[in-house]
């Protein structure tokens, strides 16, 4: 008698401890998930995905600029003079009968919609001069990083060096001596935080590119005539944002309707 109740007190202890360590089994379970789930998408790993765009409407518009245009910033050619020149003048601000050039348009924030390519940004970099002086650079997930190739067209030697830039701090990704005409790179980007990466050249103070880094295929670069268009764009509300290296950024928000068109004019002013 006394043995059963014992033995009935042990099966009881051994049941609820079993459905106690089901329980606790469970919880940690539940955390880890939770936290694999918030950190994927706090990185951004929850990559963009690729649905049949139906209906799609189109956003297009005109980047312009008012006022003052900046010089050129005029720098002495300390290397290479044979081949770069002996002075250089760069346009940081280029403008065409009123229409601002270089200037990146991108929908934010969209996680599907059409097909987005990624092929490597290519820079070609010939007379001492980086082109082109603004790119985009493709970013799919958080582990699918953008690809610099650059080629050096002289016979000088050039050194790319790139940098994330975060605010008004900057972070070298790398640093890499093209030594001869014909040399190559072909690279990962390997951005964190930021959305744009400066390229310069370490030996020559007068070549600068600019890349702002894109995570969804609705983006444009503006036409010479500040003219952009980006189309199969699921009807809804979007913020379009147009950023210059040197101007910075605009945004607005739109409507798009099914398969309607919607316009975004913007314009920057000189300081
Ligand atoms: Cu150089």
């Amino acid at each position: 008698m006394r043995s059963s109740i014992v033995q009935q007190f042990l099966d009881g202890f051994v049941e609820l401890f079993s459905s106690l360590r089901l329980a606790i089994l469970l919880m940690i379970t539940l955390v880890i998930l939770a936290t694999l789930v918030i950190g994927l998408w706090a990185s951004g790993a929850l990559a963009y995905q690729e649905i049949l765009v139906r209906d799609g409407g189109t956003i297009a518009g005109k980047v312009s600029f008012n006022g003052k245009i900046p010089e050129p910033q005029h720098f002495l050619v300390q290397k290479n003079p044979d081949v770069c020149g002996k002075e250089r003048d760069f346009a940081f601000v280029r403008v065409s009968n009123g229409a601002l050039q270089n200037v990146v348009v991108v929908l934010q924030g969209v996680e599907r919609g059409k097909p987005f390519a990624a092929p490597p940004t290519q820079f070609e970099w010939k007379d001492c001069v980086s082109l082109p002086y603004v790119a985009t650079a493709p970013k799919k997930s958080a582990e699918e990083w953008p690809v610099f190739k650059i080629e050096n067209k002289d016979t000088v030697v050039h050194n790319p060096h790139t940098f994330e830039l975060l605010g008004a701090g900057r972070r070298t990704l790398w640093n890499i001596a093209l030594p001869e005409q014909g040399s190559k790179l072909e690279k990962e980007v390997r951005v964190r935080k930021g959305n744009v990466i400066k390229l310069e050249c370490d030996q020559h103070d007068f070549m600068h590119s600019w890349i702002r880094v894109v995570e969804n295929p609705y983006f444009a670069i503006v036409a010479g005539d500040g003219h952009f268009e980006i189309g199969d764009v699921s009807p809804g509300t979007y913020k379009v944002v147009a950023w210059h290296p040197i101007l910075g950024e605009q945004t607005q928000e739109v409507n798009v309707g099914v398969r309607g068109r919607t316009k975004a004019d913007f314009t920057f002013t000189g300081k």
